[in-house]
């Protein structure tokens, strides 16, 4: 038996153990594409999620919003697993100028995932947003727990899959002083500058992939 060549067989078996652990760290990520600049000026940034270990870690950095104002953001997505897009501006159906919430929803889907101090809530009406600084730009960071947020997807919107893969993430808000005609609409209670979305990002897969 040859037992330098076993050592070597060992040694390759433990480093494909080592690829495959780091191959079970999905990501999906994209950049931010401004939307309604003529209100919202130059918006950027860049939105991801890894899994990791049950984990989905939220990571979104975005510049060029509202200072001092805090953005409401979100996971948006079809229910029937839809690959969701960001709207073009032929998504202005109602020609005032400004996609608003309701017109996002022909391509994006909806609201669906709160990105804030407790994803796992699904709440959506919260003051927990992260708020942009004095020179307009933030930076959110969270873990979300994998398999309590697959049971609350489940629960409120009777999904049985989570693909981020085929969700946008949205940035809203614009500054109080903001003037928007009266046509934008809003949800139900919330002023249009609060769900006014300035920023949306349609996620991919990035880099190494799980074999499923
Ligand atoms: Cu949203």
């Amino acid at each position: 038996m040859n037992f330098g060549r076993l050592a070597i067989g060992l040694a390759c078996l433990s480093s494909l153990a080592a690829a495959q652990n780091a191959d079970d760290a999905v990501m999906y990520a994209a950049p931010f594409q401004a939307l309604n600049p003529a209100i919202t000026g130059d918006v950027s940034g860049e939105a991801s999620f890894r899994e990791v270990n049950g984990k989905l870690l939220a990571s979104i950095q975005v510049s060029g919003v509202a200072p001092d104002t805090m953005h409401l953001q979100h996971l948006h997505g079809s229910r029937d697993f839809m690959e969701s897009r960001c709207p073009p501006a032929a998504a202005d159906t109602n020609d005032d100028g400004l996609i608003d919430l309701a017109e996002s929803r022909a391509y994006s889907g909806i609201t669906l995932i709160p990105l804030h101090d407790d994803p796992v809530s699904l709440q959506i009406k919260t003051h927990t947003y992260p708020t942009a600084n004095q020179q307009g730009s933030y930076e959110y960071q969270h873990s979300i727990d994998l398999s309590k947020l697959q049971t609350a997807v489940k629960e409120k919107y009777g999904m049985d899959e989570l693909n981020p893969g085929r969700m946008v993430v949205y940035v809203h808000s614009v500054t109080d002083k903001a003037k928007l005609p009266d046509s934008v609409r809003s949800l139900p209670d919330v002023p249009a500058k609060v769900t006014l979305p300035i920023a949306c990002a349609e996620l991919n897969v990035q880099g190494p992939t799980k074999t499923r």
